[in-house]
């Protein structure tokens, strides 16, 4: 579909405040104004190209994963034929398009499945999502239920329940989108969902060796800070962005790292070492990166329900460098197919 360029420098300044309060409502505003080069505003797609919105990843071999935690080990040699990507993650207007033609509810919308709420809290036996909020003090530890609420209500129209609305955030990714909502989006679409090692080669855009570092990029929306408290936001967002605030990699994408987790196509499989606690080399002290990352309701939904687990990619706003060094394209973690959460969206692709 086509996307309105509504977003000029004034509306990023009332845009931004409003995202901190949605997002973020125990958090206080942040202090600087947003970074002077950012732009947030995606460049028209040409009207000649075969496919609109999306752009053309050509077919190569790359060595797949990276070194920093267990899990995306070991580095394997992989072949990925070409295939179109959507240039950004996918949008509230696009979703919201969708769910107008078709009448789609998602997973979040549902009556839980009586057959899984046994042993449930009370709260998670209604229809809802896992938002994450900045807690006003830390008082349990480590504990990430501090950060992570599940929230009756919450879904992709009202992301931190029932109070909120994507009114005004038409550019910002959906998120609380499971992987069935997925598929259902991209079969929509006539395209679907990118598998893992597709969209680390999309990610890479060319490249084909490891990259040598791992720090946090510059330009992406990342968290600038100690997790979960202090967000310096000096990327501009202390929570969500709109798609296309950062320039694109080489091969026109945006946001591949950083903002949302972006959904595979892929089972979360454990023929490579699966999260574990252990702490590599380049982890700093701090948090546990993988307790705090996922939401703590997955072990309650895994263990009534047992779902399968897709890969999902390229970190999100909440990763930080004590905790979750996954801003690259060779991270990985699983996510549960039908817990929606606030920090997942994800884009779609077309194979001819
Ligand atoms: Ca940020």
């Amino acid at each position: 579909m086509k996307l309105i360029p509504w977003f000029s420098a004034s509306s990023a300044i009332f845009i931004f405040a409003a995202a901190v309060f949605w997002l973020t409502q125990d958090e206080a505003s942040p202090k600087q104004a947003l970074p002077a080069k950012l732009q947030c505003e995606l460049p028209p797609s040409s009207t000649a190209a075969p496919r609109p919105g999306m752009v053309w990843i050509p077919e190569g071999v790359f060595d797949m994963g990276d070194t920093v935690y267990p899990e995306e080990k070991a580095v394997r040699n992989v072949n990925v034929k070409g295939f179109w990507m959507d240039r950004t993650e996918v949008t509230n207007l696009e979703f919201t398009a969708f769910v107008k033609a078709t009448g789609y509810v998602t997973v979040a919308e549902r009556p839980v499945n009586p057959q899984l709420i046994a042993n449930l809290p009370e709260d998670m036996r209604k229809p809802g999502a896992v938002v994450f909020k900045v807690p006003g003090k830390l008082t349990q530890g480590d504990d990430p239920r501090q950060w992570w609420q599940y929230i009756p209500g919450a879904n992709w129209k009202q992301p931190a329940g029932p109070d909120s609305s994507i009114d005004h955030y038409g550019q910002f990714p959906v998120v609380h989108i499971t992987y069935e909502d997925a598929q259902a989006y991209a079969q929509w679409k006539g395209h679907r969902l990118p598998t893992e090692a597709e969209w680390e080669w999309a990610a890479r855009a060319g490249a084909k060796e490891l990259p040598g570092q791992h720090d946090q990029p510059a330009s992406a929306n990342t968290w600038q800070g100690i997790f979960p408290m202090a967000n310096a936001s000096e990327d501009g967002f202390s929570g969500l962005a709109p798609v296309a605030c950062y320039a694109p990699n080489a091969y026109g994408l945006f946001d591949m790292v950083g903002n949302v987790w972006e959904l595979t196509a892929d089972v979360f499989v454990t023929d490579r070492p699966a999260v574990t606690n252990t702490k590599t080399s380049n982890s700093k002290q701090g948090l546990d990166p993988d307790e705090a990352q996922r939401p703590p309701v997955f072990k309650t939904l895994q263990a009534n329900s047992q779902p399968s687990a897709r890969v999902i990619k390229g970190g999100s706003f909440l990763c930080a460098p004590n905790y979750c060094m996954r801003y690259r394209a060779g991270s990985r973690q699983p996510q549960e197919e039908d817990l929606a959460v606030s920090h997942l969206g994800f884009r779609t692709i077309f194979q001819p």
